[in-house]
């Protein structure tokens, strides 16, 4: 496996590590496990065998990001929300809210 290439200096040397290696003899993955991820939001630590780096799944959580820590907004364009037609989209921290516009009342999510 190529981790990188070590050049000698004089009295020492140091090496250029290719990722996801790192440290003095690019000995070290940078990555983290699943043993110490913490994913937020109830989202679920999955071991990538193509990336050999665990990751964060966040479907369903309303939350995306490395660790699941960033809101996703439903509301902006393409976010996905199901508010209807006479509703408004109000982004909230995990999920999102659809309002009635006046004069309409009812069920705002489709
Ligand atoms: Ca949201």
């Amino acid at each position: 496996m190529d981790v990188g290439h070590c050049v000698n200096v004089p009295g020492s040397y140091y090496c250029l590590c290719l990722a996801p290696w790192t440290g003095r003899d690019c000995s070290q993955q940078i990555n983290v496990t699943c043993d110490d991820y913490s994913c937020l939001h109830n989202g679920t630590c999955q071991r990538d065998p193509l990336r050999s780096l665990d990751y964060c799944n966040c479907t369903g959580t309303g939350y995306t990001g490395t660790s699941c820590e960033l809101d996703i907004d439903e509301c902006k364009a393409g976010g996905g929300h199901r508010c209807g037609g006479h509703s408004t989209c109000i982004n909230v921290n995990g999920s999102y809210a659809c309002h009635c516009l006046p004069p309409y009342t009812g069920k705002a999510r489709l």
